[in-house]
């Protein structure tokens, strides 16, 4: 079988010097421009992990089959080490790069719990919320016509609303989000941040998510994450 960053027609090995066959030594990152794959290439990135960045497009009838060896989703990000192994989900690879570089961005102290709930709480109510309108407007309309169904689009702002009336009531007198030092629970709970004007999402009217987003821009790769890539 092909291996997918062939099919992707973007493979990394060709950059670092080695060529299709041989050993590979380094683990390879998966990534598309999408939400998830967005945020993890940008925090293994910012945590400087020694990794072949592998553009993908997991859902392409081309290359659907291919990836579903490496996540049974058939999604990105994947990290793959070099015995062939994988890891799947943005959080669990953060998890993974950040032990690896020995970092503490994502918490091993006893702050570790209060990241997870932001964590837990982004998966559950925030991003389900804003990805419908990341969705609808910029996903959607590349591949259907289908238009937006008003009640759903209604249903969703309003859940977005009120997941980010709570953002920014907790970022008030906070510098960041745990224990006043950067962890992933930041870079988590701004996911949509990059796509917000985009996708119709009315971030303005919630300063502090604003402040809170303009301190990330100011670290390396999280405005531009696909530098020299
Ligand atoms: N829960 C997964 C979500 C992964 C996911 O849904 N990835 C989407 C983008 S957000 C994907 O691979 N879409 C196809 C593509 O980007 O080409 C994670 O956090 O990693």
């Amino acid at each position: 079988m092909p291996m997918p960053w062939a099919l992707a027609g973007v493979g990394a090995p060709f950059r670092t010097g080695k060529t299709f066959g041989m050993t590979q030594t380094r683990a390879k990152l998966y990534y598309s421009p999408n939400l998830n794959p967005r945020l993890c290439l940008a925090v293994a990135r910012y945590l400087g992990a020694d990794l072949d960045y592998v553009k993908a497009s997991p859902m392409h009838p081309r290359h659907r089959e291919a990836f579903r060896d490496l996540n049974p989703m058939t999604r990105v990000p994947i990290l793959q080490d070099p015995d062939g192994s994988t890891l799947w989900e943005t959080d669990a690879i953060i998890c993974c790069l950040s032990a690896r570089t020995g970092s503490d961005l994502w918490r091993r102290d006893e702050t570790q719990p209060d990241m997870i709930r932001w964590l837990s709480w982004a998966a559950y109510h925030l991003m389900p919320a804003g990805a419908v309108h990341y969705f609808e407007r910029l996903v959607r309309p590349t591949f259907s016509q289908k238009a937006e169904l008003p009640e759903v689009m209604d249903q969703a702002m309003a859940q977005f609303r009120d997941a980010a009336a709570v953002l920014n009531d907790w970022l008030k007198g906070r510098h960041w989000l745990v224990g006043d030092r950067l962890s992933y629970a930041d870079f988590r709970v701004a996911t949509l941040m990059p796509f917000a004007r985009d996708a119709l999402l009315p971030v303005e009217d919630y300063p502090e998510l604003m402040r809170h987003a303009a301190q990330l821009d100011t670290l390396p790769f999280w405005r531009d994450p696909f530098e020299g890539l």
